[in-house]
């Protein structure tokens, strides 16, 4: 019996398989790096052990560090989550060298569906579907040249050792082949160490459908239904449901039969997932097999009722898979979109920060997976997936509905994501006919709002002046004098906003500009205002952190800064002298040392954020005193980058 299981992985994985682990009666054992220290997944663990410093090469797959953890713990099984070191056969055999039970299939199977070719042979022989091409051992561009007339074109070039788009070629004619070839065997020597290709007929605006199968060690294996995983951005999926709406019962059944042949031509074990294309007129095709636990495994589940980690232990204990085929039932529908810590409106930056409040909304058939919580702090080192928000239905517009407005409630405040983003791409009309394939993002979907930058509306502007003024005097804040104007200035997106608030009684009237805006404060508590906007009461969420203001209503969320009492820049000689970073971002340029006499208004630093410039200038004269930054820098929001000594004033 096994009783004690090591996670050898962070985030929202571990703690998911810590929480079924600890349901079934194991002991759990975290390890963490040192940024990691404080993390969800080493709270919820009965045990912990820091295997290194942040980055993952120190840490997440430093495989000794591990397996000492486990020696050091007496953990008896592994669990390697998916990412990092699980598909990576050395660890798995390492596992088992040190007595330990790696919760997956045998380092054969691994190894195999490592490689794109040695694993499509293996699918012909047991009967898979798999796309038309050439999978010669080690051939030659002369070799694939000549296969290349039978294959015709359009057609792919893939890296034997790649994966996951990586090192994969589109090649529209004969006369770009050859090109190609010697690009993508020299892309596949650096990146893989192994410059292997094969070729295969381009399947046109295919979809990514992919069977979710599980095998034992007493020769039974089973498949769970299918995963349409076509909405994906660079190859990174975004949006994974099930079923398929694409995917007919009988569909269903010769991709699950096909995918149960796979796993049983490796003498696979454990949970396993074949990915295929399959085109418009319903074929499909071996695409690859993934030896790991999905991130998109909670869509099956809440289909199946099913635990799939609780499956993997079960089967790593050596039992029986706990339903045969025909008691496995597909009931409803699911969807699941990953939230991430990145901005859509500027290229899908990355964003690192403070997470002031993450609150996940509450209802019927959500389902929240994550390894953060308030407070946390979203960090450079590793993927900045914050959540997988899953919403299940009787129907797949219940679902959908139920997880647009699960996104539309959620509140992140303290770091931008894409949840506005993914919001849109569930309420869109062509996902929800079920008419998206791989190509939708990048056309159907291409020019949504979500993915440029939006001016803040003079409603939002209204809602974060009534928001800020609810701190000062009175009920509904501001002074309490009369239909007094105070002039405001607030920060957005860097730029500083003149903003006029206009108070009589709970009424608000804000002007910017030649726009104005009416609303009446209704009430508040601290995080939620109530507000009548045109007779129509309005719920917004907002959070005060510092001189800063997180705010979201109406599905939209954003942020301004209260700029009011600081001396604007440029005003004569009233700068502070200290110069802050005004956003997270990389400094690429310092212009400026110690000692140098400065000119107000001088550049001193330049701050790139959001794929854009920003020179951070004097805001007064003087000597520089001290320079707090070098080019290279990653800093945050407010970190002092220059400060200037004030000269005395020539009199
Ligand atoms: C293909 C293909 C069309 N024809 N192979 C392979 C890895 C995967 N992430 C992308 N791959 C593709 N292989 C042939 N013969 C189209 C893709 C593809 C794709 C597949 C599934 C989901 C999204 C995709 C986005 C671009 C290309």
């Amino acid at each position: 019996m096994l009783k004690k299981l090591l996670i050898a992985n962070r985030g929202e994985i571990a703690v998911r398989v810590i929480r079924t682990a600890k349901s079934l009666g194991y002991r759990t054992v975290a390890v963490y790096s040192e940024a990691d220290a404080n993390a969800l997944h080493v709270e919820l663990a009965d045990e912990a052990v820091c295997i290194g410093p942040a980055q993952v090469s120190a840490s997440y797959l430093n495989a000794e560090a591990i397996l000492e953890a486990a020696r050091k713990t007496g953990a008896d099984c592994v669990h390697p989550g998916y990412g990092f070191l699980s598909e990576n056969s050395a660890f798995a055999r390492a596992c088992k060298d040190a007595g330990l039970i790696f919760v997956g299939p045998p380092e054969s199977a691994i190894e195999l569906m490592g490689s794109k070719r040695r694993s499509k042979i293996a699918m012909q022989e047991a009967g898979v579907p798999v796309v038309p091409g050439y999978e010669g051992d080690n051939a030659s561009d002369d070799e694939l040249i000549r296969a290349a007339a039978d294959i015709g074109y359009p057609l792919m070039v893939k890296a034997s050792a790649g994966g996951g788009g990586r090192g994969m070629r589109l090649v529209e004619s004969e006369t770009e082949l050859a090109d190609n070839l010697k690009r993508a065997r020299s892309e596949a020597k650096q990146a893989f160490g192994d410059d292997e290709l094969i070729l295969e007929k381009a399947v046109i605006e295919p979809r990514h459908v992919e069977i979710q199968v599980f095998a034992d060690r007493h020769g039974n294996a089973v498949y769970l239904g299918e995963r349409d995983c076509s909405v994906q951005r660079r190859h990174q999926k975004v949006v994974e449901e099930a079923p398929s709406p694409f995917v007919t019962a009988e569909l269903r059944q010769a991709m699950g039969e096909a995918a149960v042949r796979a796993a049983l031509a490796c003498s696979y074990e454990g949970a396993g997932t074949v990915e295929f294309l399959v085109d418009k007129d319903r074929n499909f095709y071996f695409l690859e097999m993934n030896t790991r636990l999905q991130v998109e495994h909670p869509v099956t589940e809440l289909i199946t009722g099913q635990d799939l980690v609780a499956w993997q232990l079960a089967v790593a204990e050596g039992q029986a898979l706990p339903l045969g085929q025909d008691e496995i039932t597909l009931n409803g529908h699911a969807i699941e979109v990953r939230l991430y810590a990145e901005d859509p409106a500027h290229g899908f930056t990355p964003q690192t920060g403070t997470l002031h409040q993450f609150q996940p909304a509450e209802g019927e058939g959500l389902r929240y997976d994550t390894g953060i919580r308030s407070g946390d702090t979203v960090s450079p080192h590793y993927d900045p997936m914050l959540a997988k928000v899953i919403a299940w239905g009787q129907t797949r517009d219940e679902a959908r509905r139920r997880l647009v407005r699960a996104l539309e409630d959620t509140t992140v405040f303290g770091v931008t994501t894409n949840r506005w983003f993914l919001s849109r791409i569930i309420a869109d009309d062509t996902f929800g006919a079920g008419e998206a394939t791989t190509g939708f993002l990048q056309t159907a979907f291409s020019a949504d709002p979500s993915m440029s930058p939006q001016q803040l509306s003079i409603r939002e502007l209204a809602l974060s002046a009534c928001a800020l003024g609810l701190g000062n005097s009175g009920q509904g804040g501001w002074s309490n004098a009369p239909a007094t104007v105070i002039p405001i200035k607030l920060e957005v997106q860097g730029e500083t906003l003149e903003v006029k608030v206009r108070k009589s009684g709970h009424s608000l009237s804000v002007s910017h500009g030649d726009e104005h805006h009416h609303l009446v404060v209704q009430s508040h508590t601290d995080g939620l205002l109530c507000i009548i906007d045109n007779g129509i009461r309005q719920r917004c969420q907002y959070h005060r952190e510092g001189d800063s203001l997180y705010l979201q209503a109406f599905g939209q969320s954003w942020s301004v800064r209260d700029v009011t009492h600081q001396p604007a820049a440029g005003s004569a000689g009233t700068g502070s002298g200290k110069l802050q970073a005004s956003m997270d971002g990389a400094i690429i340029d310092v212009l400026v040392a110690e000692g140098e006499t400065v000119e107000q208004g001088q550049t001193l630093v330049i701050l790139e954020a959001m794929k854009m410039e920003h020179p951070v200038k004097a805001d007064r004269p003087g000597v520089v005193a001290g320079v707090h930054t070098r080019a290279g820098e990653q800093v945050r929001r407010s970190q002092l980058l220059v400060e200037i000594t004030v000269t005395e004033e020539k009199t």
